[in-house]
Parts: structure tokens; sequence; C-alpha cells
């Protein structure tokens, strides 16, 4: 038996892994966890399958005579040397490419080494899911509040009222909002007399389970929000509460509004004028409430905009940062609170993309740039490229660009466990170890949690001759900063070590202010450079033990002595902690963000009829992965097109039928599924299928129908203030196939 926390998704599960032969052969919820209580998911149950995956690479591949062929680790990293240093000394740097993909956010290595790559080879040719998820949500956090990741999240277990926008947490487990087990956190919010609101062009399993569903055109979010902030002013419902003092720009965002009229939406959005008045009257009147956008607010036309006016309806009613609300949580690996000070302004747009001049947003570009860039020849053209954890052929826009653009790299490096669509391209592959054999501890998602909380999971299984990511990575870094792969690897981690403590101790306001670094350093636990990282984050951290100052404080000892996690408590407010704009206040209405408001207007007077194409998920899917494991992909083929049984009427289509669908970059064949909860108009595919092209290494993935849905984008509709890629709402025809 061993413990360890669920890396498949946002939810942070504790497991309860069985051990038999020195290899995983169960996973049960882990009834003592403090986070997730026991839950589990069918992600989670299959934790042994994926773990034992026997298509899961065990040794790194490098390409010989055209071929990836299995080899040394040795081998492997003086190839990447080689090839690397050859890119880096004939063309620089910045000429390679770094694509960060999804599960970087649930690995230790992918929140630790990753900017020390970009920092090592100095390049402005990065790219990651952001942009095909939450780029605008951080957009307009660093707008409003002066930090692009101070995020907001629903306060599932006290709000009396909450609308979910663009989300199926039902299905995805939820998102950026940390809660294991959110279906029972909506019922349990239910049970106590609460309400629950869907918004959401699908009937989903999120919406089936609300008081009310609002099924909107798509793409329209921001219009409808833009309607809530009017009614809010019209009736007088605006109540700032205890944020009254501390936000700047009301009256703006109220004249802005003042063209948004709950009627004068109503047939874009395709919602009448008095559902979205009982939402805002609802909303203002509810003891607490909060109101949470995700995917469906963000990958669309007006994404950050949308974004935006989630948090500004929860300012107007008065439901920011207090309970029940929308409240920022504290990570245990967030620095010490600091007192209150202006930040610098958070700007996008400080330097722009070669080919398509597209800005840089959070010192990225868009996804959808990366074939632009690897293809057009000039200066600064990326000519090698790492991909880590990512698999961008499927998940971005019009893979098959990109399919052929990264055939034209010099060098290709992926590190990734399995041979699929993206990392086929590579001239070397590094795979990480299972799940079972690294460590765990949520960096990225802590900042999201519902509930604060700390938890970290040892490795459960040895590691054998194998090196693990952090390692690869820690490698990789000593290659780039050309200090050599054989070197030690927790030289990386011990120079981060003394630049933190070195500016630590210099600043007055730290817990260590003024300390020698060389007694700090010699305090932190012996062990991987990643864990003496990680003890040190949670000893500068919020409820740390600030290098013995706070002798009860947490350690990652004490944190090792507790492995089913220690519970930090509710979400506190901690607004003035936040804040870092320039002025002290919450910004209500940037300008960056008030200049896309006439395109909104504007979009208002279109008209068009033809349908509209969204995304769904699937329980037993993850994105483009985990498509391998036999007890996840039983069953009928899940890409199905699902349409309402009225517009399949009209188009001539029954449900044994395959239609042809048309989008402004391709088109595809999908057998259609009859579904009376999608909204007149709107058709929904499914993403990350589309496993038949050869070269792959994944056998049941392979073998298994579907089609890519990105291939019925071009790229080139971009949410324009945060470069993220128009996944929902496209565009298509649709007619029956033959
Ligand atoms: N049409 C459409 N497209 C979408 C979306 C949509 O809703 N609709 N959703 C978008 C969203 S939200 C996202 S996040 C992106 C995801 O886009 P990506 O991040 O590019 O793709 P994933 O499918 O998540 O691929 C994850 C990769 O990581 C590998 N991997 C798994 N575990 C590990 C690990 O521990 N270490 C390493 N190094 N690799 C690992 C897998 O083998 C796989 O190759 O897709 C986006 N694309
Ligand atoms: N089982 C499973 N879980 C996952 C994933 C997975 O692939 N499978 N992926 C993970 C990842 S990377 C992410 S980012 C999260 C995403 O988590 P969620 O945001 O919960 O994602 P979805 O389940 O795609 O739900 C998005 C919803 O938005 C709706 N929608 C589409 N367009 C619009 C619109 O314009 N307006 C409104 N209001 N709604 C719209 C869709 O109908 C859909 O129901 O899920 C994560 N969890
Ligand atoms: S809900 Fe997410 S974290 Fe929990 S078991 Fe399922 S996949 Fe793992
Ligand atoms: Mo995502």
């Amino acid at each position: 038996m061993a413990l360890r926390i669920c890396p498949l998704c946002e939810a942070t599960c504790g497991l309860t892994l069985t051990i038999e032969d020195g290899r995983v052969t169960g996973a049960r919820g882990d009834r003592e966890d403090v986070f997730s209580k026991g839950f589990i998911c069918p992600k989670g149950a299959s934790f042994a399958e994926l773990d034992n995956d026997p298509d899961r690479l065990s040794r790194p591949l490098v390409r010989r005579d055209g071929e990836l062929t299995e080899t040394s680790w040795e081998d492997a990293f003086e190839t990447v040397a080689n090839r690397l240093g050859t890119v880096v000394s004939e063309h620089g740097g910045p000429s390679v490419g770094v694509y960060l993909g999804n599960p970087n956010a649930h690995t230790i290595a992918g929140a630790l080494y990753p900017p020390l790559l970009v920092r090592a080879l100095g390049t402005r040719q990065v790219y990651s899911a952001s942009t095909l998820d939450q780029m605008p949500k951080h957009v307009a956090l660093g707008l409003m509040f002066g930090s692009p990741v101070a995020f907001t999240v629903p306060d599932l277990d006290r709000t009396d009222y909450l609308v979910v926008i663009g989300a199926n947490p039902l299905v995805s487990n939820g998102s950026l909002a940390t809660a294991a087990d959110f279906g029972g956190k909506l019922r349990a919010l239910r049970k106590r007399g609460g309400r629950l609101v869907v918004i959401d062009p699908a009937r989903t399993r999120t919406a089936e389970l609300a008081d009310r569903h609002l099924a909107p055109r798509p793409g329209t979010d921001a219009a409808l929000l833009f309607a809530v902030v009017h009614t809010l002013f019209d009736e007088d419902l605006v109540d700032l509460g205890a944020l009254a003092g501390s936000v700047n720009g009301v009256d703006d965002v109220r004249a802005l509004a003042a063209d948004f009229a709950p009627e004068a939406v109503a047939a874009y959005c395709g919602v009448a004028a008095d559902d979205i008045r009982l939402l805002a009257r609802e909303v203002a009147a509810a003891p607490s409430a909060a109101v949470y956008g995700r995917i469906g607010t963000s990958t669309v036309e007006f994404g950050t905009i949308g974004s935006w006016l989630v948090d500004v309806v929860n300012v107007l009613t008065g439901n920011l940062d207090r309970p029940g609300g929308a409240m920022f949580p504290l990570s245990p690996v967030a620095p010490a609170p600091r007192p209150p000070k202006a930040g610098r302004e958070f700007r996008t747009g400080r330097w722009h993309s070669r080919v398509s001049g597209h800005p840089e947003v959070l010192s990225e570009f868009p996804a959808a740039a990366l074939a632009e860039e690897i293809e057009t020849p000039g200066k600064g053209q990326i000519k090698a490229l790492i991909t880590i954890a990512g698999n961008p052929v499927l998940s971005a826009p019009d893979g098959e660009r990109l399919d052929r653009a990264l055939d034209g790299l010099d060098f290709m490096l992926a590190v990734d466990p399995y041979l699929n669509e993206t990392t086929r391209h590579a001239d070397v592959i590094l795979p990480p170890p299972p799940p079972s054999r690294s460590a765990h501890f949520d960096f990225a998602l802590n900042n999201l949690a519902v509930r604060n909380n700390a938890r970290y999971s040892p490795p459960a299984l040895p590691l054998g001759e194998r090196p693990d990511e952090a390692e690869i990575l820690a490698r990789i870094a000593l290659i780039l900063y050309g200090i050599g792969a054989d070197r030690d690897p927790a030289l990386v981690d011990e120079q981060v070590i003394a630049t933190t403590l070195t500016a630590q101790t210099a600043d007055p306001h730290s817990p260590v202010a003024g300390r020698p670094v060389d007694e700090l350093t010699a305090m932190l636990e012996d062990g991987p450079g990643y864990e003496r990282r990680l003890d040190m984050m949670l000893r500068l951290g919020p409820y740390g033990d600030a290098f013995g100052a706070k002798p009860d404080g947490l350690t990652l000892a004490r944190l090792k002595a507790a492995p089913h996690g220690i519970d930090l408590g509710p979400l506190r407010p901690r607004l003035a902690q936040v804040l870092r704009t320039s002025t002290g206040r919450i910004e209500l209405a940037p300008r960056a963000l008030t200049a896309d408001v006439p395109r909104l207007r504007a979009a208002l007077r279109e008209r068009a009829d033809g349908y509209l194409l969204v995304g769904r998920r699937h329980l037993r899917s993850n994105n483009s992965w985990m498509h391998n494991l036999p007890a996840l992909n039983g069953g009928t083929n899940r890409c199905t097109l699902r349409i309402h049984p009225d517009d399949a009427a009209e188009l001539g289509l029954t449900d044994t039928d395959v239609a042809v669908i048309k989008g402004p970059g391709g088109e595809l064949l999908a057998p259609i599924e009859l579904e009376p909860g999608m909204r007149r108009g709107v058709v929904s595919l499914p993403h990350g299928w589309g496993h038949d092209r050869g070269g792959t290494g994944q056998k049941v993935a392979s073998s298994r129908p579907g089609v890519n849905v990105n291939q019925l984008n071009d790229g080139n509709r971009l949410d324009p203030l945060s470069g993220t890629a128009v996944l929902n709402g496209v565009p298509v025809d649709i007619a029956p196939a033959g």
C-alpha cells in the first residue's frame, strides 16, 4: 500500500495504491485524505493500468537513419547536447522554441524546471496549452488585480448561489477551481438551500443538476454578462459591501454597460431578457453568490472580456473576497504575505511574434502561431523545438500544418512518456517514469484549491535505473547552461536555492530578512533537489516555519509526517495581500479591456444563422491522451457529433448517419448522435481524437475511431487580448456524408 495524489486532473484526489510484486495493482480513494476524503473517478481508478501501460516508453528514443530507436540515457543526453548545441551555436538560443503542455500543471518537474530552460535559451519562442485554455483569465486577473495568477475561485462549500458558465465539472471534475468531488459539493449546495444556475448551450450533466439552465448561443457570454451588469446598475442593485473604497472604475463600467440592456443582447445571446434580469436580481439578492466561468467563457471570441465580466459581477455584488463568494486561495508555497504595496502595471505586448505580430502574453505567443513560426524563414525562425508534456498536433488548431512544420525542424526534443502524434516528429524522446515512481506536490493547483491544504506524496515505488522527470529537465538545463549533462543535476536546484535565499534575506519584509544564506541552506532537508526547493518554499510560505522563527510552522518534514495531508482551513478574505495594481485598488475598468468593448458592441449587430460548434469532454478521457487504456476506452465511438434531433431532421440526418462537417480549416466525417439537450443550431464534438496517423506507439488508441476536431480550425481566430484560440463557437456547415 502507498498513498499518491492523483495527477490526472485538477481535482487532486488522494489515492491509496495497492502494490504487489513491485508494481501498482489497484487504486482506491483515500478516505483519510484531508482534501478529497475518499473521492475517486474512473480515471483515478485506472491508475494501475496507466502506470503499467506496456506502450509507455521505458527507455529514451533517438532517431537513427530516420527511425526512432531505443538507446541508453547517456547516449540520449549526449545527442541532445550535440544537436541542440549545434542549433544554438548556428542560430542562437532564441531560435529554439518551447511548447509546454497541460500535464506540466500536475508535475513537480513541470512547475520547477521549464522556466529555467526558457531563461537558459533566452528565447521568446514560448508556447503552451494556456493559449488553448485559460489565458483570458490570466489577462483579466492581471489587469484587474495586478497579478495574472491572483485566481478567484468560487467558495463552493459556503456559497448560497453559484453561477457556472461554460463549465461541466461533473465531467471535467472542475478546472481553475480545485475541488475533489465537485458534483458532491454542488449537491451539498442545493441541500443546504442554495441555488445553482448553469449557463451552457448544452444541457450537460452539470446543467441537469441545476435549479436553472440558460442555454445561450456559443460565444455570447460576454454580452450576457454585460447585460447582467447593466441590470445591476439599472435596478440599483450594485452593492460593493466591504470592497467599497477599494475599487476604481465603477462609473466607467456603468457607462460601458449602458449599451448592453438585456433587451439589446437577447437576440444575439439567444436568451430571454427576463431571464437575464432575473439572474442579475438573484445574484444581487443572495446572502452570498459566486460566478464561476471556465472553458466555455474562455476559448471564445471574447474570452478575455468574458473572464473579466465574471469578476466584475462578483465585485459589483460585493461577493469578491468574502466567504461564500469568489475568493483567493492561499497556497502553502506562495510567498508569505507582505504588507500591501503598489505594483507595476500588468502589461501584454512587450514584444510581438515575428510572423503575425501577435502580442506576447505572460511571455508567450499563441499556440495557434507555432506552425508559422517554424515554417517562415528569416531571422528568429524556430529551428529547434522542445516539447514537454504536450501534444499540439491534436490539441491546437490545424494539426496537419503543424505536423508538416515539425518535420522541417533541424532538431526536436520531446519529454513525454508516449510516442504520439506530436512526439513522433522528435529526434530524441526522453520518457519520464510512470507516476507511481515520481513524487507529487501541487505547486500550481494549490493556488486554486477551494479549501487551503498541503499534501505531499513521495514516490510510491523505486525509480530503478532511470531518471525521474525532475532529473531529466535538470539535465537539459545543465546542457543549456553549458555546464554539461554529466554533472550533478542537484547543481541546478542549489543555484535556485542560493538565488532565492539571497533575495529573501535582503527583503526587509521576508520572514528570513537579514539572516545568513548559509545558515538557511544548511537547514534544508537532505534529499533530491526538488525536495530541497519544496522545503525552502514551504518554510518561506504563509504557513511556514520561517526557518525556525515560527517553530510550529510548516516544513517538508512536517508535511511528510502527515501522509493524508494537512488541512489549512477554509478560504479567508485577503484582498489586500493580493492586490498589486499600480493604484493599490481593484481596477474594474482597465483600459486594455475596455478598448475591446466596441468589438463586442459591433458583434451584437451581426446575424449569423449557420451552425456553431462547441467542445465537450468525457469522464473517461483526458484531452488527447489516456486513450490507450482498455479500461477507459471500451464501447462505441465517443467522437460523435451531438446535434438536436430537429436540426438533424432538417438536415436530413438520422441517428445512424455520418455527417460531413466543414469548418474554416477543413472538413471531417463523424457519426451523429441525436441529443435533445443540445441548443438548436449548436453541435458538439470532443477534442483529442484522431489517433490514426502512422508512426505512433499507442496500440489501443490508434485502433480507436475518432477524428481531430481541431482540423476544422485554421488557427486564425483568436481572442485578441490573450492570443487564445477560438475553440468554442466555431461556424460550421453540416451535411449528410456521401
Ligand atoms: N477543440 C478543442 N481543443 C482543445 C480543447 C478543447 O476544449 N477543444 N482543450 C484545450 C485544453 S483546455 C488543453 S489544456 C489542451 C491540452 O493540450 P496539450 O497539453 O498539448 O495536450 P494533452 O492532450 O494534454 O497532452 C499531454 C501530453 O503529455 C504527456 N504526459 C502525460 N503525463 C506526463 C508526464 O507526467 N510528464 C510528461 N513530460 N508528459 C506527460 C502525454 O503523453 C501527452 O503527450 O488542449 C486544448 N485543445
Ligand atoms: N474527463 C475529463 N476531465 C478533464 C479533461 C478531459 O479532457 N476529460 N480536461 C481537463 C482540462 S485540460 C480542462 S481545461 C478542464 C476544462 O473543464 P470545463 O471547463 O468544465 O470543460 P468542459 O467539460 O469542456 O465544459 C465546457 C462547457 O462549456 C460549454 N460551452 C461551449 N461554448 C460555450 C459558450 O460559448 N458559452 C457557454 N456558456 N458555454 C459554452 C460546453 O458545452 C461545455 O459543456 O477539464 C479538465 N478535466
Ligand atoms: S477526479 Fe481527477 S484527481 Fe480525482 S481521481 Fe479522477 S482524475 Fe484523479
Ligand atoms: Mo486545459
